[in-house]
């Protein structure tokens, strides 16, 4: 087949899918042109059969806004001609479902549309008034929706009263680069004295509630020797710098940044932590569960579908810091039982979320599409 993908090449859960699902194509012998705005952050060298088109946005000064949406449609257009697309493969129903939509329009039904839902374009931006309408237009029409978790479903069903059917395909783990890595000798600069090692990745935007990891960590700190490795950058940061002084565990919390090799800094640890308000699905759960790494996680969005309570870690309810801490302890006091929650993170992972399963999922999804003649497209 001959896939045009357009996702935010900027890092982000959604860029990571796309972009591994793009690669994971071409190894497979299709064609995947990614149509994006930036080079995608996980493409950075050469992989047979991908192809890059750069969306170049015009800054003329007239524009009072960057007609991003327009050229996208635009470009998706000119490249599903060139290079014959069968289909666009567009992460985030805004706008690049609604650009997509534009570029059928401009090319003919032949060119098939699959949407995948994330998250934030349901859970935050479904209730912008001046946005549900069009979200839901760009799900109604295109060819196939897929949603990252059942939750997201629900509530993609429930908040824009959408009719249609939305296919569920989960995140994937690609286990040729997600599995435990032997870092004992990196830990041990963290960690000299066999303290326990807690970790937390994320964008520290305010969603993930960062500020909640430190507390969970202080409260563990009290009863157990532990250190807390926080990777990622983000807009909460000096909030959360603020808070490990406050509390006294500036010395046992370090500062990572963002990191590449995110199974190498994993394996470092012994548990994640992700108490997030809302995640549509949790990739770096996933991660962690890959890397044989036991998650305490908040019960928010589709975590509970990736994190099994009591199996692979413990969901709690949002802000619930009291049971996170003490689920946390739980697990490091008892080797017998971590070690059995390490061994189901693994299997776990590689087996509903495999690489392997995960492609065929949505290679199955454009075969559909592809079958199918499209419904006219004024609705
Ligand atoms: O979580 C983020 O801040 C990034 C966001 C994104 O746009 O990449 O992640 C969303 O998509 C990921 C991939 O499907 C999911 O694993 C994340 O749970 C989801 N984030 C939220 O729902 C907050």
């Amino acid at each position: 087949m001959r896939i045009g993908i357009t996702c935010y090449p900027s890092v982000g859960g959604s860029g990571v899918v796309a972009t591994e699902l793009g690669k994971l194509l071409a190894e497979k012998g299709h064609t995947v042109h990614f149509i994006t705005s930036g080079m995608p952050f996980r493409l950075g060298q050469y992989y047979r059969n991908i192809y890059f088109h750069e969306v170049d946005v015009n800054s003329y000064s007239v524009f009072q806004y960057p007609p991003y949406d327009l050229t996208l449609a635009s470009r998706m257009a000119q490249v599903a001609k060139t290079e014959q697309l069968d289909l666009l493969h567009v992460h985030y129903a805004v706008p690049h479902a609604i650009s997509a939509y534009l570029a059928k329009q401009m090319v003919g039904d032949r060119l098939k549309v699959v949407t995948t839902l994330h998250g934030t374009d349901i859970t935050v931006l479904a209730n912008d008034r001046t946005l549900k309408d069009i979200i839901r237009f760009g799900i109604e029409h295109s060819d196939a929706v897929t949603a990252v978790s059942r939750n997201l479903i629900e509530d993609t069903k429930q908040m824009l009263q959408v009719k249609r059917p939305i296919d569920l395909v989960y995140n994937f783990i690609d286990k040729r680069e997600y599995y435990p890595r032997d870092m004992c000798d990196i830990r041990e600069e963290y960690a000299p004295n066999g303290e326990k090692v807690f970790i937390h990745i994320s964008n520290f935007r305010q969603v993930k509630r960062v500020p909640d990891v430190v507390k969970i960590f202080h409260k563990v700190r009290q009863k157990v020797p532990a250190k807390l490795l926080l990777i990622g950058e983000g807009p909460e940061l000096p909030v959360v710098r603020e808070l490990v002084y406050e509390l006294g565990v500036a010395r046992d919390v370090f500062f990572l940044g963002k990191q590449d090799s995110v199974a190498c800094v994993l394996s470092m640890a012994d548990i994640l932590l992700l108490p997030s308000g809302q995640e549509s699905f949790g990739l770096v759960a996933l991660e962690a569960m890959a890397c044989g790494k036991p998650v305490i996680a908040s019960d928010a969005g589709g975590l509970p579908e990736v994190v099994q309570n009591g199996e692979t870690g413990f969901t709690c309810a949002i802000g619930d810091l009291e049971t996170m801490a003490e689920r946390a302890i739980q697990l490091v006091e008892d080797e017998a039982i971590y070690e059995r929650f390490s061994r189901a993170c693994i299997e776990r992972a590689y087996g509903e979320f495999s690489h392997t399963s995960i492609t065929e999922q949505y290679e199955a999804i454009y075969k559909r599409v592809l079958q199918t003649e499209t419904e006219p497209c004024s609705r």
